[in-house]
């Protein structure tokens, strides 16, 4: 069982939708993006991605499958190997998994930056607040000091000190443009995204096909048990990853999967 079932309830009524609802997960996520465009947190859009997720997740069995469970543990291996990792927050992850990010970058020594496809002030600031009321000390993405190239100009602006100097981010429901520019500064990204054929699970060195409610308490716990683990396994974990084969597995799932 994941944290997601325990974490606190932002949403009115959330408590009402019975834990053994067969859909309990999708209601629940339903619940917490509408709450998060209320809160004006979630842009509208995110509505449309959640719809979009949901259907894959559907065709997945909504559970998290062998190959999604190892690009979490490898997720989790470069985050430990990192000089400096960046979580990067749009407005559906803050909506859904708040404290789950928090507690991730706890684990791996992380920043948490607030990176928004539809950047305004007033949403990077409801985020952060959001994400302080989930436990986090320092959220990063209000200077906005450095542009990330080859995207137009608000949509590029990010810290100086956070996603720009990185070396591994973590970028979960992104769009496509945006994980291709980051890809192109060398950056290894880490995609979290419930359709493979998308442009950044295809572009990214970890595409994660899972739903970010689960993935993300899943690299929380791998990240725990690897802790102590010494950097040449660490190395190890990372250097037999196929992310070929993690793409064309979910594909395979999605395309076959008996319902
Ligand atoms: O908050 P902003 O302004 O940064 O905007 C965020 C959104 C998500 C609206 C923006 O980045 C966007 O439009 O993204 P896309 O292009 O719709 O891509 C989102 C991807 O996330 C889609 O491929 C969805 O299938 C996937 N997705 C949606 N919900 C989940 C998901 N993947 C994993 N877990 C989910 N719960």
């Amino acid at each position: 069982m994941s944290d997601y079932d325990t974490v606190s309830a932002d949403v009115e009524h959330e408590e009402e939708i019975p834990e053994d609802h067969p859909r309990y997960q999708d209601l629940l996520t339903r619940h917490r993006i509408e709450a998060g465009v209320e809160k004006g947190i979630t842009h509208l859009q995110g509505m449309h991605a959640e719809g979009r997720g949901s259907a894959f997740d559907y065709l997945l069995g909504e559970e998290t499958i062998p190959s999604a469970d190892e690009a979490e543990r490898t997720a989790a291996a470069h985050l430990l190997l990192a000089d400096h990792p960046v979580l990067s927050i749009n407005g559906n992850v803050a909506a859904l998994v708040p404290g789950e990010m928090v507690e991730l970058a706890a684990a791996t020594g992380a920043d948490l930056e607030v990176n928004l496809f539809n950047r305004t002030p007033e949403r990077i600031e409801a985020i952060a607040d959001h994400l302080r009321e989930h436990g986090a000390d320092e959220v990063k993405g209000r200077e906005a000091d450095a542009h990330i190239p080859n995207l137009d100009h608000e949509r590029s602006k990010v810290d100086a000190d956070g996603i720009y100097e990185a070396d591994v981010v973590l970028v979960p429901l992104e769009d496509g443009d945006r994980a291709e520019a980051l890809d192109e500064m060398g950056k290894t990204e880490i995609v979290i995204d419930l359709n493979p054929l998308s442009r950044s699970p295809r572009v990214a060195d970890v595409p994660i096909v899972d739903n970010i409610i689960r993935a993300v308490p899943n690299m929380t716990e791998h990240a725990r048990e690897l802790v102590d683990t010494n950097e040449a396994e660490l190395e190890a974990i990372v250097a037999n990853f196929d992310r070929d084969r993690a793409l064309e597995d979910a594909e395979d799932r999605i395309r076959s999967g008996d319902l």
